[in-house]
């Protein structure tokens, strides 16, 4: 089964449509994004979008995280999602992971988030109850996943 998944993978990759997305993106403006059906801590996210040629969603822009939002608002397959920047190096210091950079400029957090509740949370999630806005949660809950990748 996973062989298979492989070869349709390669496949769409060396006959892809430039204009188009991998096998299991999702083009929505500029990017292409994948958004997972199965479930997994932060590292572990990180480690499948890795894998498949991308990584968790940076979103740095308000047409971006609007797109997005009414993404999954219109689909509403999971209540959480992984989206890709921590505050695991210095607490309170937030980054985007690919390229390493730190949130700056748009931002769209839930009113009173970032809140490090209980000193545990580093990384960022969208979260149905919060209208998909950001919000710090722990790593090692098991969530669906937002991977971005640039058209090929
Ligand atoms: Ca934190
Ligand atoms: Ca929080």
């Amino acid at each position: 089964m996973f062989a298979t998944l492989l070869f349709v993978l390669m496949f769409a990759l060396t006959s892809g449509n430039a204009r188009r997305c991998q096998l299991g993106f999702t083009n929505l403006g500029r990017g292409c994004y994948l958004f997972s059906h199965n479930h997994a801590t932060y590292a572990e996210a990180n480690s499948f979008c890795l894998f498949f040629g991308s990584h968790l969603a940076d979103i740095t822009s308000k047409n971006e995280d609007d797109l997005i939002r009414s993404y999954v608002l219109r689909n509403g397959k999971g209540s959480q999602f992984y989206i890709g920047a921590t505050d695991l190096r210095a607490e309170g210091i937030w980054t985007w992971e690919h390229p390493l950079r730190k949130v700056v400029g748009y931002t769209n957090w839930y009113p009173g988030e970032p809140n490090n509740h209980e000193g545990k949370e580093h990384c960022m999630v969208i979260h149905y109850g919060h209208r998909f806005k950001w919000n710090d949660a722990y790593c090692y809950t098991k969530a669906r996943f937002i991977c971005e990748q640039s058209r090929i």
